[in-house]
Formats: structure tokens, C-alpha cells, sequence
């Protein structure tokens, strides 16, 4: 960990963390009484020892009273311990969650009950591919994105960008098990030279497999490409702040203010302000998941697999150094080093390796 960065902003990753959705019973609940209405906890209460005193009797007493059948939802908006759910028609719902379930995320695919006062109850939680977390202020888990397919990495002219940065996110994006995308935005910024340099200094990511697209939020250039990239999947824009995902968020939503007043209203008390994590749907198709508070991620208990995985152009070299446990600096007869001067694998990437590589054994040194 890099010194002066406080370990509990930015926000990690942690791939155990998803094995948690497997373990969420779907029965033997507690309700979430403290955000509800005292009134919703009193009909909860009666519901309970109604429950109880028809056990046995093979009746769910719980349909006759003001609870609705069991139906599927997704998470889109999250505020703590109550959700705005939409259910298959595309209406919104707020929903406390049962205490059980722990927290959930956008993107979180659910199991709800609405009440008759046209609230709900999330009682399920589906299982995870991905979740992206981070610790909060007491260094709890803390989910911000459920099921990310993808997550494109915005880059641009300025701030300027860092392969080291790029790296870690590429990284954290390959241990969560999504896809990766680097958008070079704001190119309108650039003259021709300027972007054939810049676009020279990100081959080696496109040599790899990472798509890059260019793009401009103010000019609109290259929307097209970045949506018909982002269909059909479920992702998030990472980057610096200042590259411009705010930018591109609202030209590939025009309906974004619509859709945040919709979603104000479910909330019922209180307005749901941006600073909240919200699912959007894209018009194309597709879903983003706006964190505004995300502006970069970093790597938090990522074994070194993980970090293999966010270095698919070393798979071929690793393993095959002299000493088993070459640092890949001064050691003779290093592969990676040899494939580096090669030109099979970029150095700046070999540098990032070896410095992640470096702060991870540090980090594991430490406990
Ligand atoms: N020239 C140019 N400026 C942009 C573009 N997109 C955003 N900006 C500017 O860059 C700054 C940061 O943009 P913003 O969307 O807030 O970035 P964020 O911090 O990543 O959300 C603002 O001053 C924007 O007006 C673009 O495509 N071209
Ligand atoms: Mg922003
Ligand atoms: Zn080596």
C-alpha cells in the first residue's frame, strides 16, 4: 500500500467476499426492525406470533395479512438499510431488508414482498458473480456494485493518466472476475499528434486484449462505440476524477433526470440524491451503475493469483526464472526479463508488476 493513501476510501476488492451471497439462507429470518416504520414493526410483530401460532397448521398467515407473494426484483438504488427495487415492470419500490441478508448492493438481485402499504421487503438475496466492495469507516465490508460485468477504465489528456494506476485497476477489475475497457476521453483535447502519442502510449493495453475506444462527452464522439461496447452487460466507469465520467454518464443517459426523479419519489421521505449509488438502464440496452463516490479503486486482499490475473501477457514467462523466487530485478536469467527485452511483455508493465508484487508481500509481511 503506497504510503499516505488511507487504507478505508478507496474502495477494494475482495473475491471471498462474494462466496457470502452462497450462505444467505432463505429462511429463519429476522426482520430488519430498526428502519422501519414503527407502525410497519408493529404489523411485523403481529405477523410473527400469528406466524407462530399457525405453525403446525401448514397455512402461511402471513398472505392473508397484508404481505404479497414472493417476487423477483433487482437493486437500484441503495440508501444504507432501504433499497429502491424494481420489480419486472420497471416499478420502483422501496424496500427495507431482512437483517440477515447484511447489505446489499445496485446490482443485487432480490427476492421481495410488497406490504399493502405498498412498501417492501427484500427476503432474499440471488447469488453474486461479481461484487465489488470496500470497507467503510469502521473497516466493515461494505458492497457498492453487485454483478458488474464490466468496468471501463476513463482515461484523458488531463489529468494525466498512469500506467501504474491503469494497472492497479485493470488488477482489481480482473480479480472481481469482470471485464475490462480502457475509454480515452476528452480526445478533442488533443491535436493529431498529440493523440497518436497518447494512443501509441496505451497500445500495449490493446495488445493484450483490452479493448481502447476514444471519445469525447462534449463533442459526443465515439458514444456510439462506447454503447454498443456497454450493451447487454452491467458496468461501472472508473477513473481519476477529472477524466470526465460525469460527462459521459449524461450523454449516455438522456433520461437520467427522469429516472432520478422516479426514483426520489419511491424513496417517499427525502429526495434520492446523486451522491447515492443508482442503476441506470442505457437505452441501447445495458446497465450502469452510477457510484459517485468511486472515483478510484485499489487493490485491498488480493492474493498474488489475482494479481497474475490482471497480468494475462506474463502467463507464458511466469515460472520460468532461474531462482524460484526472483524478484525480476537484478536476477540473472529472469524470463520476464528476457521476454521484456524482447518486446513480448511492455517494461512500464513489468514495473507495475513488480512494485504490485512488492506491496503485496509487504502487506502480507505486516498480517
Ligand atoms: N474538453 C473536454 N472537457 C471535458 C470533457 N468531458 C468532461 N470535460 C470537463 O472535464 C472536467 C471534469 O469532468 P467530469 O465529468 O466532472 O469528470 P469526473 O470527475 O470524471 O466525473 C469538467 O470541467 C468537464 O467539463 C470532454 O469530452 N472534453
Ligand atoms: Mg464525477
Ligand atoms: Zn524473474
Amino acid at each position: 500500500m503506497p504510503t499516505g493513501v488511507a487504507r478505508s476510501w478507496p474502495p477494494q476488492v475482495y473475491p471471498d467476499f462474494n462466496s457470502r451471497a452462497r450462505r444467505f439462507p432463505r429462511s429463519g429470518y429476522r426482520m430488519a426492525g430498526r428502519r422501519l416504520t414503527q407502525r410497519q414493526r408493529e404489523r411485523i410483530e403481529r405477523l410473527q406470533k400469528r406466524r407462530r401460532e399457525s405453525a403446525g397448521q401448514g397455512t402461511d398467515a402471513q398472505d392473508g395479512a397484508g404481505l404479497g407473494p414472493e417476487q423477483t426484483g433487482l437493486v437500484i438504488a441503495n440508501h444504507g438499510q432501504t433499497l429502491i427495487v424494481e420489480n419486472g415492470a420497471g416499478q420502483l419500490c422501496r424496500c427495507a431488508v431482512r437483517q440477515n441478508l447484511g447489505r446489499l448492493a445496485c446490482g443485487d438481485r432480490v427476492v421481495w414482498r410488497a406490504f399493502d402499504t405498498g412498501e417492501g421487503v427484500v427476503v432474499a438475496v440471488g447469488e453474486r458473480h461479481t461484487l465489488l466492495a470496500r470497507p467503510d469507516y469502521n473497516g466493515q465490508l461494505r458492497p457498492i456494485a453487485a454483478n458488474l460485468d464490466a468496468v471501463a477504465v476513463v482515461l484523458a489528456p488531463t489529468p494525466e493518466p498512469s500506467e501504474y494506476l491503469i494497472d492497479r485497476y485493470l488488477v482489481a477489475i480482473a480479480a472481481i472476475g469482470a471485464r475490462g475497457l480502457l475509454v480515452l476521453n476528452k480526445i478533442d483535447l488533443l491535436d493529431r499528434s498529440g493523440l497518436a502519442a497518447l494512443a501509441e502510449r496505451l497500445e500495449p493495453y490493446r495488445r493484450i486484449g483490452y479493448p481502447l475506444l476514444l471519445a469525447s462527452g462534449h463533442a459526443a464522439h465515439g458514444l456510439n462505440e462506447l454503447r454498443a461496447w456497454l450493451r447487454g452487460r452491467t458496468s461501472l466507469l472508473a477513473g481519476q476524477s477529472g477524466v470526465g465520467k460525469s460527462s459521459l454518464i449524461k450523454a449516455l443517459l438522456p433520461d437520467r433526470e427522469i429516472r432520478i426523479q422516479a426514483v426520489s419519489a419511491a424513496t417517499g421521505h427525502g429526495t434520492h440524491t446523486t451522491s447515492a449509488s443508482t442503476l441506470y438502464h442505457l437505452p441501447d440496452g445495458g446497465d450502469l451503475i452510477d457510484t459517485p463516490g468511486v472515483r478510484s479503486f485499489e487493490l485491498g486482499e488480493i492474493g498474488s493469483n489475482d494479481l497474475d490475473r490482471g497480468f494475462p501477457e506474463l502467463a507464458p514467462y511466469l515460472g520460468r526464472c532461474r531462482f524460484s523466487d526472483c524478484r525480476h530485478e537484478t536476477e540473472p536469467d529472469c524470463a520476464l526479463r528476457a521476454a521484456t527485452e524482447c518486446g513480448e511483455i511492455a517494461p512500464r508493465r513489468l514495473d507495475s508488476y513488480r512494485q504490485l508484487r512488492a506491496m503485496l508481500q509487504a502487506a502480507a509481511k505486516l498480517g
